[in-house]
């Protein structure tokens, strides 16, 4: 029933047949988020993720509590078979992410010390992964989620230990332990709170004004058919690359439920969905060249969606129904390209 209203006119997607990808009809990168075990165990999931996208972002293999599970222990197994998997398919690596408050190992949560021994925490960290990935990971999210809604620093773990350096210094390390790398400042909401994305502008201004090089902010878009506006969307875009920085849509879902209610599907709710992929990537499409990192899907699958299970409701999110049938949003990527 679902996938009735889910599913592309077939002649839309004749265009896209068996070899030929998504990323083929832009002149940016298109990405998606993989996780790791579906790769690994789903033939459908990963010959999608190889036919579709140029740009991998590890979803979660690469945070802390899963790279760095103890003090002197480098977990770099499943993520260096991820790695592989991009080099051989040809796929850019976009590392995610260095310094959260979220998906830390028990051991930081536990670690006492000084400020100067959170920063050497910090420093060896990123650092270390950092240094593991040369020439394999070609950009970074080095800082995630570091402001609230308001516009203020976020009272994470990091801010409490280092202080409101902590930012400064990440960025610092990063370009030490890898000078060709991009490095990303990546946040949610930027495009629907003006307050939140002029504070974190005028933050990573600063820092720039005092010589500390940062290449791009990632603008999450975990966004839905209720907003952002299109127009809201377009003054984002406009509004980071006239300051020079990459614009990364770093973890793009449209959610078609985002209040949970009982959800009763509709071609026309998924037809919003699309309209609202279209103007996005058409409003990505302005954005000169040299800002374009590209744009990320966060999964492929509805049914391998963050949202579902953290939620706990109803939704569709993503490019490919439960049965990887491409739907109406998909068409209009390949439109909209
Ligand atoms: O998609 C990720 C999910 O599998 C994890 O359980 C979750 C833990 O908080 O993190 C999700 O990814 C997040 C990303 O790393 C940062 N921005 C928000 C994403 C969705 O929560």
């Amino acid at each position: 029933m679902l996938t009735f209203f889910l599913g592309c006119k077939k002649e839309e997607i004749s265009k896209c047949d068996d070899n030929i990808g998504l990323f083929t009809f832009s002149s940016y990168p298109i990405g998606t988020a993989i996780d790791f075990n579906a790769l690994e165990s789903d033939p459908v999931y990963k010959s999608i993720a190889i036919k579709q996208f140029n740009s991998i972002t590890p979803e979660n293999i690469f945070k802390a509590q899963y790279i760095h599970p103890e003090p002197l222990l480098f977990n770099w197994t499943e993520a260096d078979r991820l790695a592989s998997f991009c080099q051989n398919n040809n796929k850019r690596l976009h590392g995610h992410t260095l310094i959260w408050h979220q998906q830390l190992p028990q051991w930081i949560l536990d670690y006492q010390g000084s400020p100067f021994d959170w920063e050497l925490l910090m420093k060896v960290h990123i650092q270390t992964v950092m240094t593991h990935f040369k020439n394999k990971v070609t950009a970074w999210d080095i800082v995630n989620e570091a402001f609230n809604e308001d516009g203020t620093l976020r009272n994470s773990i990091w801010k409490q230990k280092i202080g409101d350096g902590y930012i400064e210094k990440a960025f610092l390390f990063a370009r030490e332990a890898d000078p060709s790398a991009l490095l990303f400042y990546n946040d949610f909401n930027l495009e629907s709170n003006t307050t939140k994305l002029n504070s974190v502008l005028s933050f990573l201004n600063n820092l720039r004004n005092r010589g500390v090089r940062i290449d791009g902010i990632g603008i999450q878009m975990h966004i839905s058919t209720y907003y952002p506006e299109p127009t809201q969307i377009a003054n984002t875009f406009q509004k980071i690359a006239t300051q020079n920085y990459k614009i990364h849509v770093s973890e793009l879902d449209i959610s078609v439920n985002p209040l949970g209610k009982d959800f009763v599907p509709s071609e026309e709710l998924f037809n919003e969905q699309a309209n609202l992929l279209g103007s996005l990537v058409l409003n990505y499409n302005q954005i000169p060249k040299q800002f374009q990192h590209g744009i990320t899907f966060w999964g492929i699958s509805d049914k391998n969606s963050w949202i579902r299970d953290f939620y706990n409701r109803e939704d569709y999110p993503l490019l490919y129904d439960d049965n990887y049938l491409p739907k109406p949003c998909y068409c209009k990527l390949i439109k909209t390209l």
